[in-house]
């Protein structure tokens, strides 16, 4: 269970000034956004090189959309995808984030046929074969996130991106779980890392108002509890709003988050 937060969240006039601060802080991941990184990968080498601060994962930033109905648009995502699995191996990071669909359904519905949902879902996994068998390949992750209703009607909870993982069968597709989206959408967060984290591979972390854990009322500490017992072991990446300077707030927060362990 080590802590990481993302590139964008951390002052600092260049990369290796950001992993100096985190170091300094108490993390040991640092997580990049995907939109451009391929034109990094030697910049992020070299800062990281030697640092206690290790790339942890590279979330979305890829162009299309998987579950569109255009095929120029899921063959864009793939080959974006791709890109960035093949980066995150490149970087040593564990995988790629990514979220099949943001929005509402964007394929018809043929029923009786077969739903929207339906028609989704068998994509999504046939896709996902593909990628994972990709992510295999070149030794990275394809890191499924569901997110809240509001950004997703399609995979909102880990049992959701579970039964997708379980039809991939690939030991490279996996899940992550966003704190911020598993308060809105599980009963209780310990009992869906309990019941339905098996793939879980890395996390997000951020309290009830999507501000810094210690700001709302999720209940970090279960949480963690339930991560550790299932023998999570990556990296809980900051993805949230800072009501401070971070100077201050993000070692707070470190700080915070150790305490919430077990
Ligand atoms: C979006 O709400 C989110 O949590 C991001 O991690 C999406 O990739
Ligand atoms: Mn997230």
């Amino acid at each position: 269970m080590k802590l990481a937060c993302q590139e964008n969240m951390v002052p600092g006039r260049d990369l290796k000034e950001k992993l100096d601060k985190l170091a300094a802080w108490g993390y040991e991941g640092i997580e990049f956004w995907g939109r451009g990184l391929a034109s990094r990968v030697d910049e992020i080498n070299s800062a990281c090189d030697n640092m206690p601060v290790k790339p942890s994962s590279i979330c979305a930033g890829y162009r299309g959309c998987l579950l569109d109905p255009d095929p120029e648009e899921r063959n864009l995502a793939v080959s974006d995808i791709k890109e960035l699995l093949r980066v995150a191996a490149d970087i040593g990071a564990a995988g790629l984030i990514f979220v099949p669909l943001f929005g509402g359904p964007r394929i018809p519905d043929l029923s009786p046929y077969a739903d929207a949902i339906a028609l989704e879902k068998r994509l999504l996994i046939e896709l996902c074969k593909d990628l994972a068998a990709y992510a295999q390949e070149v030794g990275s992750l394809l890191l499924l996130e569901p997110l809240n209703r509001y950004e997703t009607h399609l995979i909102c909870r880990l049992e959701q991106g579970e039964e997708i993982c379980d039809h991939v069968a690939n030991p490279h597709m996996m899940m992550m779980a966003d704190f911020f989206h598993m308060n809105i959408e599980e009963q209780v967060i310990e009992k869906a890392i309990r019941e339905h984290g098996k793939y879980v591979r890395h996390i997000h972390l951020a309290d009830s108002i999507r501000w810094l854990p210690g700001y709302g009322h999720t209940d970090f500490r279960s949480g963690f509890q339930a991560l550790a017992d299932i023998g999570f072991e990556g990296y809980m990446a900051l993805e949230c709003h800072i009501p401070g300077p971070p100077d201050e707030e993000l070692p707070k927060c470190a700080e915070f988050l150790r305490a919430q362990m077990p």
